[in-house]
């Protein structure tokens, strides 16, 4: 077939309206509706027995973690799974006993799939064997696991650098497969190793690092129960983390106060009803947030600012407010930034923050008189241009008031996927780590190499100018987790090869290179066993605690293979056996990886009974109030500047968000329930007054327009829905409202897209 051929496939798929219906927004999460929803899940997708065996083994001692997100399980072995809605619909959604493979394929083509919408492909179930998509073909057809290996060895191998070939990482891969991955693209010889956290919490672990010195939060689980303050800033948890409402139920028992920072008023965080126990069950529920501080899209630095103001004001008078004592021993940049803080206006900051100086008093008076003081926050701090800046500014809070390394006190980047945290701890970036490099010449013995790599805005150019040939992606779906998807579907689809190992369909499999590869693999709840015995793999959750995972349900095919078999059987292909690694017995025994893990990266000990049971910690230099690698030795007070918005005035602010049915670009329903939104997705939340002001009415269709550098992307045919958010500021879902991200965009030096800051117009159509 011509070489030029281009599949007529479709980036956006069907864009028809489904039958909406509205209601109030719910303030009471999780509680006995959340555990008769998440089973009403399980049941519907995986049958009666295996759902209970599954959610029974669920976050206990002895079985798997929860494949949805990274919160850590309590340390004390749990009577009671400790599981939430989402958790029970992610495993659903993973363990179904819907199947796809060749006679699927055969009947459906790659251009026919695509016109289907992301919720209809998730739908169709597991993929349970190998297939090809062939140059010029539009249907998949079956291959074996060997030709796979062979045809993309090939591939590699024709490439004129290893730079020509891109290795994503999505958060859910085990630490194991992650080594034995990010091992394989040093060893042919590239750091082209994007991965999710790159759109997702690296502008934490760029301003963590500058600051604290480690990229990680500080926290320990327990350290939230007797805090006196949570903050928690930019975050949902009621549906993207709700086993974290737990510990802030337990924090607020024993007298804590909790700040929530967002635009939004989230359901959860206004009441709460704990499932766990019987309480939650019947009674009315846990106020978890005291205060509420509806914040600007984008005006958390103000707004902390100001605080930062008065509470200096406060300390002016007596001296007793920050810790002195803690800023002398352990941090620099007092007076600098004190000095910085007499250089705004206050009446500006506060018209800039949007929130009301009556709230922030009280939010001042509160954090004047404690120190005990933790900050969580994800998504809506990180997404920003300015989302390094925004987390430095957190941190300043922390120092000055010595909230930093001691107990009940610090910082809480709550991690997205379940293994993020841990891909990047064993070798997932793209960024050089010389300690890192050393240790891999010296017992892995290959030299890696030292120029840095592409991160995800990096990987996305490098498809689209043509610079990269071969992309392999194990696990998410990066055609719609990126920014730009028009942008990042033509990158794509200048590749030679795509291959995608995964669970499940989605639309990176029919947006793909010339010739494309679909390796399916277990999902964490599935038994994974080698010669009769079953395997666990290791996974570090958002507290840097390292523990083990062992699958229980029987997998969805005997054709699929697990992802470190995956890669080490392509690694072997690939070394033809000539490897200073000796990549069969590795894939062979997860031991063995083990033991490589814990000779090259600094801080694991594998050792059986270090990881069994609740686990063990990571070295967390904050925790020891060790600053040594830092200038000076001392943590680091920054000065960050006002993000400066200059919106026209037919222009909003936009934030893509989650929600309650989705995990990514994973979609498990229509609804998102605690928002009071069913059975519709293309839907834009929009303050009334604006919507007065606009002469737009409830449930007008509107197509939504970024226009960066000049060029307009447009998102098609969304819903308006009053909400209660700041004015001038818009909130749609992802992955819908992706194609209007120039890619471009991002945030200063840690380049994580600016998915919560997007200026748009709208259309009535
Ligand atoms: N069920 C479920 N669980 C998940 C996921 C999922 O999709 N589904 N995804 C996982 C992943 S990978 C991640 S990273 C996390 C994401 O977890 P979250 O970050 O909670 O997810 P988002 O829906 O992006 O929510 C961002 C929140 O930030 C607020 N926000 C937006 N802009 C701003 C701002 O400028 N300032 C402040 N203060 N707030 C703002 C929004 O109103 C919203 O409440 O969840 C993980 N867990
Ligand atoms: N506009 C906008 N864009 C965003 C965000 C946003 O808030 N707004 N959030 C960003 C964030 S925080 C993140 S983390 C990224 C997520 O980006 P990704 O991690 O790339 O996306 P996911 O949707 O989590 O990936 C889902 C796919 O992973 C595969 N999968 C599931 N489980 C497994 C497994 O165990 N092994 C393997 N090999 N595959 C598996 C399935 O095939 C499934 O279709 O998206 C980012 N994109
Ligand atoms: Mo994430």
């Amino acid at each position: 077939m011509a070489s030029n051929f281009r599949r007529n496939v479709s980036i956006r798929g069907n864009q028809n309206f489904s039958d909406i219906k509205l209601k109030e927004p719910v303030r009471i999460a999780a509680g006995a509706l959340g555990v008769k929803e998440a089973l009403r899940h399980s049941f519907k997708e995986m049958g009666v027995v295996r759902s209970m065996n599954a959610l029974l083994h669920m976050n206990q001692q002895d079985g798997f973690s929860c494949p949805s997100c990274a919160w850590p399980d309590p340390e004390r072995p749990s009577k009671v799974a400790e599981y939430c809605e989402n958790g029970a619909k992610a495993l659903a959604d993973e363990a179904t006993t819907s199947h796809i493979g060749a006679d699927f394929f055969a009947k459906h083509s790659v251009e026919e799939l695509s016109q289907l919408t992301d919720y209809e492909l998730n739908k169709f179930g597991r993929i349970i064997e190998p297939m090809v998509l062939k140059e010029g073909s539009v249907h998949y057809e079956p291959i074996s696991w060997q030709e796979s290996y062979n045809l993309i060895s090939n591939e590699l191998k024709k490439l004129d650098s290893p730079d020509a070939a891109i290795f994503y990482t999505s958060g859910r891969s085990s630490n194991e497969a992650a080594f034995l991955y990010g091992m394989f693209a040093r060893a042919f010889g590239t750091n082209n190793m994007p991965d999710c956290s790159n759109m997702c919490h690296e502008s934490s672990g760029v301003a963590l690092s500058e600051t604290l010195g480690i990229g990680k939060g500080s926290i320990k689980l327990k350290d939230l129960y007797e805090a006196e303050v949570v903050i928690v800033a930019g975050q949902n948890p009621g549906t993207n983390h709700p086993r974290m409402l737990s510990a802030l139920e337990k924090c607020k028992q024993n007298g804590g106060k909790v700040i929530s920072i967002n635009p939004l008023m989230e359901s959860g965080l206004v009441n709460f009803k704990n499932p766990q126990h019987l309480k939650g069950w019947i009674g009315p529920g846990e106020d978890i947030a005291d205060i509420h501080l509806p914040v600007r899209i984008n005006q958390d630095i103000p707004l902390i600012k100001l605080i930062l103001i008065k509470l200096a004001a406060l300390d002016a008078i007596k001296n007793d407010i920050f810790d002195h004592e803690f800023l002398k021993t352990y941090v620099a940049g007092y007076e600098t930034l004190l000095n910085d803080l007499k250089t705004y206006d206050e009446k500006v900051l506060l018209s800039q923050s949007g929130v009301d100086l009556e709230q922030i008093n009280e939010a001042v008076n509160l954090l004047a008189k404690k120190s005990k003081i933790v900050v969580c926050w994800a998504m809506g701090l990180t997404q920003h241009k300015n989302g390094v800046e925004n987390i430095r500014e957190y941190v300043n809070l922390l120092l000055l008031k010595g909230a930093i390394g001691k107990p009940n006190a610090g910082t809480c980047p709550v991690r997205g996927h379940s293994n993020v945290q841990g891909d990047r701890s064993v070798g997932i970036m793209h960024f050089v780590n010389k300690e890192l490099n050393e240790r891999i010449e010296e017992h892995l013995g290959f030299a890696p190499p030292s120029e840095e790599g592409y991160d995800t805005v990096g990987a996305m150019k490098a498809m689209y100018e043509g610079k990269a040939k071969v992309f392999m992606c194990l696990g998410g779906n990066f055609l719609m987790a990126a920014s730009d998807t028009e942008y990042t579907a033509k990158g794509i689809q200048n590749c030679d090869l795509t291959v995608q190992v995964s669970t499940k369909l989605n639309r990176t499999h029919l947006v793909t290179g010339k010739t494309a590869l679909l390796l399916p693999t277990y999902g964490r709840s599935e038994k994974d066993m080698k010669d009769g015995k079953l395997r666990h793999i290791t996974i570090e959750n958002s507290m840097g605690q390292v523990r083990q995972s062992r699958g229980l349900l029987k997998p969805a095919s005997d054709k699929i293979k697990s992802e470190p078999d995956i890669i080490a059987e392509l690694a072997h292909t690939f070394f033809e056996g000539k490897h200073s690694m000796d990549w069969k017995s590795l894939g062979e025994n997860y031991e063995l990886i083990r033991e490589k893990i814990d000779q090259v990266v600094k801080g694991f000990s594998n050792t059986e009974k270090q990881s069994k049971g609740s686990g063990y910690y990571l070295p967390n230099n904050v925790r020891e109030l060790d600053f040594s690698k830092l200038p000076n030795g001392k943590a680091q007070l920054t000065i960050n500047k006002v993000p400066q918005h200059s919106l026209n005035s037919d222009e909003y602010m936009l934030m893509t968000i989650r929600s309650h049915d989705q995990f990514n670009t994973t979609i498990y329903g229509l609804d998102d329930r605690y928002r009071g939104v069913y059975n519709e997705r293309r839907v834009l939340f929009m303050n009334p007054e604006d919507m007065k002001a606009a002469s737009l009415k409830k449930l007008d269709v509107v197509d939504i327009t970024s226009k960066y550098d000049g060029v307009e992307r447009t998102a098609h045919k969304f819903k308006v829905i009053p909400y209660s958010i700041p004015k001038g500021d818009l909130g749609a879902y992802f992955p819908e409202t992706n194609v209007l991200i120039p890619y471009n965009h991002f945030a200063d030096r840690s380049k994580t897209p600016i998915s919560k800051s997007i200026k748009v117009t709208l259309k009535k159509l």
